[in-house]
């Protein structure tokens, strides 16, 4: 029970399984995996698919040939193995060129670059059948707002998509734009801190119907945020292009811990939102193993990740079914027809029989909800006792 498979389409990053333990205070803790190694891996445990960076696959500094091989042995890998890559995205972070920014440097030239080199891999991703292309900015962001470039960088980054949609359908590309946002880390202030002010950026593209949200569990955390809360609105704004599963302690510094591994509540209610709405994107684990770890705990880890998505998910099934749970939420929410009508849209009539309604408030105010009840059925059934 719980074993994964294909269907539930999980994925994860190269960079993620891949990643050594390095961090800014210490070296690599273990050698990490080639791609090849990291598909086989992968599709042992039952993921569906793998993303990845131009760079995770093909180092920067590449010959044509090069690239070439690199890449012919990574998709018969993928053919062998039965793995997807349904997400491809640009590494605009770890080079130098874009200490400042990449679509938002203050440097034309610097810009330009961003531009080239995302036109490149998006010819990657393309070739290795990926349908969703990530922008998450990095870089793109200040410690030093002397610098003046606020409204500047707005438009150099509006521009910047506006010219890649272009440059996709020019491609006959087929994909999806999903832009990330994340409030700090690696810059002090990163642009677009939540998933709201992406959906308020994405409505100023010219093609904002091929713009979406990759939302990231541990970047709403970080800021103290309710990332359940965030998801919500990307869904009704119908902007789930995809998602980035971790897990994170508020106020610490980006951690990428297991999925699960530290909210359990708020992992759950994530869980039961996305299954209760249908998505049916991949889920796709942005995070990697504890410093601590070995190569076999690395594999731990993955399959860890994908375990607690599909034990949360059985247990959103059973919270579902639960006859106490289901009657103390219909005790909680309280229909009324006639009002439902007069309030679901406007008419002058309408409003005019609303002004003349009269509410009993102080009855309104006094009624008892029932939440203490309903989250410790909640509890109850996530500690395993129902
Ligand atoms: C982070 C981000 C990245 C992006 C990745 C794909 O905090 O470093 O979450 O992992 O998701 O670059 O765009
Ligand atoms: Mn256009
Ligand atoms: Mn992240
Ligand atoms: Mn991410």
């Amino acid at each position: 029970m719980y074993d994964p498979t294909p269907a539930d389409q999980f994925t994860f990053g190269l960079w993620t399984v891949g990643q050594t333990g390095r961090d800014p205070f210490g070296e690599a803790t273990r050698p990490g995996f080639s791609p090849v190694q990291i598909v086989q891996e992968l599709a042992k445990l039952g993921a569906y698919g793998v993303n990845l960076h131009d760079n995770d696959l093909v180092p920067i500094n590449a010959s044509a040939q090069e690239r070439d091989r690199i890449v012919s042995e990574f998709r018969q890998a993928l053919s062998d193995h039965g793995l997807a890559v349904p997400m491809a995205t640009t590494n605009l972070f770890s080079d130098p060129a874009f200490k400042d920014g990449a679509f938002t440097s203050a440097d034309a030239r610097v810009r330009a670059y961003a531009l080239q080199k995302t036109m490149l891999s998006m010819d990657l991703g393309a070739e290795l059948g990926a349908h969703t292309y990530v922008f998450w900015g990095g870089r793109e962001g200040t410690e030093v707002d002397a610098s003046s470039k606020l409204l500047d960088s707005l438009a150099w980054f509006r521009d910047s998509l506006n010219f890649l949609a272009d440059y996709s359908a020019s491609q006959g590309y087929s994909y999806r734009f999903a832009l990330e946002p994340k409030p700090n880390e690696p810059r002090g202030d990163i642009f677009f801190p939540t998933a709201g002010s992406m959906l308020g950026f994405i409505a100023t593209l010219e093609h904002s119907e091929r713009f979406g949200v990759n939302p990231e569990f541990a970047h709403d955390t970080m800021a103290g945020l309710n990332f359940t809360h965030a998801v919500a609105q990307v869904i009704d704004a119908g902007k789930l292009f995809h998602i980035d599963l971790n897990d994170q302690k508020m106020g610490r510094f980006d951690q990428d811990l297991r999925f699960g591994a530290e909210n359990y509540k708020t992992a759950f209610f994530l869980v039961k939102l996305l299954e209760d709405s249908g998505y049916t994107g991949p889920k796709h684990f942005d995070a990697h193993a504890l410093r601590t770890e070995d190569a076999a705990g690395v594999w731990a880890f993955a399959r860890g990740c994908m375990r607690t998505y599909l034990i949360l998910k059985e247990k959103a099934r059973q919270f579902n079914e639960d006859s106490e749970i289901q009657a103390a939420l219909a005790a909680y929410r309280i229909e009324d027809a006639a009002l439902s009508e007069l309030t679901h849209s406007f008419s002058a009539e309408k409003a005019q029989v609303l002004k003349a309604q009269t509410f009993d408030r102080a009855a309104l105010g006094a009624r008892g909800l029932g939440l203490e009840h309903l989250d410790q059925l909640t509890a109850e059934l996530l500690l395993g006792v129902r």
